[in-house]
């Protein structure tokens, strides 16, 4: 029986689908930060994951395909452990996923919104993924059964965080990690270019799902629990003055900034062992 051979990476073409809900899931998550580790050990730990950061299971036919945009500059050591609990955490889900880390250029402020358009961008640009995971990259997942997957409507993923004593810290909430699929996504007109530094823009997002016609749906507390790295405020990411004023309009503005006006220029995509890096200049404030 040649029939492994017909397909790239090993797989048969008549593979079954994993099942639903699947066998390796086991809920809760013991997460520490272990002194020492090295990229090259969590490389050695995931063995069937390749070039990209890209995997699909080994013995069945994924039924979700999902890309994690991660918003990125100057947070390696928080990327290396984000990186050692997602690859596990997302092949316990049997998903098919590849990882993006979208890294700002230069020293301007930072644009987290901003870099999560040219994430969905140019990870569909890529493939065909049916969900994008927008991922801070100091939360860590702290139980399995949050799956990885789209909602019918946007997802806020990031309910119960360590810092908030694992609740909303407000019902508007929307920072930390939110899954869309693509239409979900377009149809907001993606997220805004403008908000320039710390804060706001998730709550601008926030209300760019309810002006789109669409709700906030949201795993339970008891799943979806994160751990956040803690920190302080990065170097070129001061609290943005003019978050209120902008918020105050997302109504006005929502149609006329996102995906249809985001405006970067790609500086270098690497595949790496574990991500694909993507380096972007996204320019200035106007
Ligand atoms: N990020 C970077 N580099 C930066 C800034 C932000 O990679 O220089 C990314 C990273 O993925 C991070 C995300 O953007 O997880 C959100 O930024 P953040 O972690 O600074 O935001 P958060 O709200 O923490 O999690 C802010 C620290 C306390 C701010 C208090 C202001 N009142
Ligand atoms: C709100 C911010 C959000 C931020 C949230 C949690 O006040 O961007 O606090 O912040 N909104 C505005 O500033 C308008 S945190 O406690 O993580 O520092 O995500």
């Amino acid at each position: 029986n040649l029939s492994h051979l017909s397909r790239g990476h090993g797989h048969a073409d008549d593979m079954p689908y994993c099942p639903k809900t699947s066998p390796l899931i086991g809920g809760p998550i013991h997460v520490s930060f272990p002194s020492g580790l090295t990229l090259a050990q969590v490389q050695r730990k995931n063995p069937l994951v390749v070039r990209g950061g890209r995997y699909r299971p080994p013995d069945c036919e994924a039924r979700h395909r999902t890309a994690i945009i991660i918003p990125h500059r100057h947070r390696e050591h928080h990327l290396k452990f984000l990186l050692y609990y997602l690859h596990p955490f997302l092949q316990r889900q049997q998903l098919s996923y590849g990882i993006y880390v979208i890294h700002q250029a230069g020293n301007y402020t930072f644009n987290r919104a901003k870099l999560m358009n040219v994430g969905f961008r140019e990870a569909m640009r890529e493939e065909d993924w049916d969900c994008l995971f927008f991922h801070d990259v100091d939360l860590i997942p702290e139980d399995d059964r949050n799956l990885y997957v789209c909602d019918a409507n946007p997802k806020h993923a990031a309910i119960a965080m360590d810092k908030f004593g694992y609740k909303l810290p407000y019902k508007m909430y929307f920072g930390g990690v939110s899954a869309l699929s693509p239409l979900h996504y377009l149809k907001m007109n993606g997220f805004p270019n403008n908000y320039w530094g710390w804060g706001g823009e998730d709550d601008d997002i926030g209300v760019r799902v309810s002006l789109a016609g669409m709700f906030i749906s949201r795993p339970s507390l008891k799943v979806g629990r994160y751990k956040m790295i803690k920190h302080k405020l990065d170097k070129g990411n001061d609290v943005n003055p003019k978050r209120f004023n902008m918020l105050a309009k997302t109504r006005q503005t929502w149609k006329m900034d996102g995906m249809n006006t985001v405006e970067y220029e790609v500086v270098s995509r690497d595949y790496l062992p574990l991500y694909t890096n993507i380096t972007v200049n996204i320019g200035t404030e106007s």
